[in-house]
């Protein structure tokens, strides 16, 4: 549901600073993680790529080929509050996004297209959380 993937986008985006000098992501190009909601966000930047490669590393989501693991997506998504009503979604969508794109040799331009086209299966299956959301959600956790 909504709730759940709003907590696993603010949760995954808690990677992004760290993540933002070897990708090169500047916040000209995204300025914080749950901007991926944006119903007019591009999916344009190699750069993006790269940081969600770095942050999937950095929770040991990525398999040797850099491809998803399964096993410990599920398991991170499921720390989340209610997170197992979505784990095993959420590994059904990204894994079939990733087939999709599997001859991508470049592993940042993959990436971005996997997380694209993960982003349009959530809308469709109507988990996609609204920025509305997402922004009171991460106004709150600074204060
Ligand atoms: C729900 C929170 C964040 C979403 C982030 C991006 C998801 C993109 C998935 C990319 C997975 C990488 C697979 C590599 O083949």
């Amino acid at each position: 549901d909504v709730n759940v993937m709003k907590d696993v986008t603010l949760g995954f985006g808690q990677a992004l600073d760290k993540c933002r000098q070897e990708s090169d992501l500047t916040e000209e190009k995204m300025e914080e993680f749950f901007h991926f909601w944006r119903e007019d966000f591009k999916f344009e930047h190699r750069e993006l790529g790269c940081a969600i490669l770095c942050m999937s590393r950095h929770f040991n989501l990525l398999t040797d080929s850099s491809r998803m693991h399964h096993g410990n997506t599920e398991q991170f998504i499921q720390s989340f509050p209610n997170g197992e009503v979505l784990a095993q979604q959420m590994v059904l969508m990204i894994h079939s996004c990733e087939k999709q794109f599997d001859n991508e040799e470049d592993h940042c331009w993959r990436i971005l297209h996997v997380a694209e086209c993960f982003k349009q299966a959530c809308v469709s299956k109507g988990v996609a959380p609204s920025m509305e959301m997402m922004m009171t959600e991460f106004i709150m956790e600074a204060e």
